[in-house]
């Protein structure tokens, strides 16, 4: 059915141009181009899983594997996905990254109602623009449970400056039935046991603190199972760089290489080489390296989280005998590109000379003596909305007061990082930053895609104990 319907408008809407017929009826045409639609089935339910090296257990997936399905459209194409809901709770997926229209956005009870067990939902939008993005679960502690997938949208026109491509996701598991939600916690729930959550919350629905990790794994394998990106010589490789991690940052390096980094959240940057590559979760990096070291390496991680255990993927030129890659060291000396030092390519997403016309403050603190991770000291859902208006220039302010990094995600925009040192047409655009502790970092974005807007900490175990609020316009 929906077969017969989806050629009919590719045959008939497909250049959103309105036909002629004979007797001069013209079928009416939709009011802007409509791209090819890219039909996606995903369906959300547990499966028995083994990522190589542990035992076999029980994970929450998309169609049955970790991590989901890729979806890769070109820029203009709609997206379309059916899902159904086989999991003993209710779901959503969020497109993280894209500026998809609201009811889109997939957020339980801010843009939809959760999709309970047995009905399905279809989700539908224009993927744009070109770029690196995560598709995941925003219910509950799903994210930990490996309820997630990539999501890329290529250029329309592939300007194809690289020989071969590789999608990289970084995940932090626990290898046991459910996944996050059932793992040792490293922080004793002694704690929560004597404060029995917050005043007047059952323990029961208290939160769960940050699990220890016992498996980090790249496209679902842990090494040495990770499958080897394979090159030849003189190879110019491109490396999508994703974490989807409910609670780990990885500091990445790659032994014999420098890598240049060419995007970040998916918007393109001023080519930098770098030897030490920072990513928190839910941010996205393009990097390229020249094959121009022959042997075997590694590219590998130290995390910040609270598992044990090591992060590697190998590097194998083609040809190469040796069984041992070697591993790169994090030495005092090596090139760390931060954010600072990243410039935008200037492609038209110049923010305005203008001065913002709002300004919102929003302190990060919790994690001494209780389980609530806060934004001015207000713990989600009793934390107040941003309110803004359509149009206006917004400028927020976090000030880390913890000792925990956060990456903060603001939905359905792009914002620019504020670099006070350099011109502002030069601040790169993100979706998605890490305030460091104790540290003060500013955004600022253009109100333009009017709804309810889900803002949070990206470490999983953070946004459930509070830390959160909603951006709001009409
Ligand atoms: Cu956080």
């Amino acid at each position: 059915m929906s077969m017969t319907r989806r050629t009919f408008i590719k045959a008939t809407l497909g250049a959103g141009v309105g036909l002629s017929f004979p007797g001069g009826f013209v079928f009416p045409s939709r009011s802007r181009a409509q791209g090819k639609v890219r039909e996606y089935h995903l369906f959300a339910s547990r499966a028995r899983i083994n990522l190589g090296v542990g035992p076999d257990f029980w994970a929450w997936t998309y169609n049955g594997l970790v991590p989901g399905p890729e979806i890769r459209v070109k820029e203009g194409e709609v997206i379309r996905v059916i899902l159904k809901n086989y999991l003993p709770e209710e779901t959503t997926i969020h497109w993280h990254g894209v500026p998809v229209p609201n009811p889109m956005d997939g957020v339980p009870d801010v843009t939809q109602k959760g999709v309970r067990p047995g009905e399905s939902f279809v989700y539908e939008f224009e993927a744009r623009p070109a770029g690196t993005y995560l598709y995941h679960s925003h219910a509950r502690y799903q994210l930990d449970q490996g309820l997630y997938g990539p999501l890329i949208i290529e250029p329309a026109n592939m300007t194809g400056a690289y020989d071969r491509e590789y999608t990289l996701m970084l995940e932090d598991w626990v290898m046991m039935d459910e996944g996050g939600v059932s793992a040792p916690r490293k922080r004793a729930n002694i704690l929560m046991g004597m404060m029995g959550g917050r005043e007047g919350t059952p323990p029961s629905r208290a939160p769960l603190l940050e699990p220890g990790y016992d498996g980090y794994a790249v496209n679902g394998r842990v090494y040495p199972e990770v499958v080897p990106i394979t090159v030849n010589q003189g190879d110019k490789v491109k490396l999508r760089v994703l974490n989807p991690s409910s609670a780990t940052i990885y500091t990445l390096s790659m032994a014999g290489h420098r890598l240049t980094i060419t995007h970040t959240d998916g918007r393109p940057v001023k080519p930098v080489e770098t030897d030490v590559l920072r990513i928190g979760m839910g941010e996205r990096y393009d990097v390229e390296f020249v094959a121009n070291n022959p042997g075997y390496w590694l590219l590998a991680a130290m995390e910040q989280g609270l598992g044990e255990g090591e992060l590697r993927i190998p590097i194998r030129y083609k040809g190469t005998l040796s069984k041992e890659p070697v591993k790169p060291l994090f030495r005092p000396g090596l090139r760390f590109v931060s954010y600072w030092d990243l410039r935008s390519l200037g492609s038209g997403d110049t923010p305005s000379s203008e001065a913002p016309e709002r300004f919102y403050s929003q302190v990060l603190s919790g994690g001494m003596r209780s389980p609530y991770w806060t934004i001015n000291g207000q713990v989600y859902p009793e934390a107040d909305p941003l309110p803004v208006t359509k149009g206006e220039r917004i400028r927020i302010g976090y000030w880390n007061r913890s000792m925990k990094p956060h990456p903060m995600h603001l939905h359905g925009h792009f914002f620019h990082l504020v670099n006070p040192d350099v011109p502002k047409e030069t601040w790169i655009q993100k979706d998605t930053v890490i305030v460091n502790p104790m540290e003060k970092v500013e955004i600022e974005f253009l109100a333009d895609n009017p709804g309810k807007w889900f803002h949070h900490c990206h470490n999983l175990y953070h946004m459930m104990a509070g830390m959160a609020n909603v951006l709001v316009y009409y």
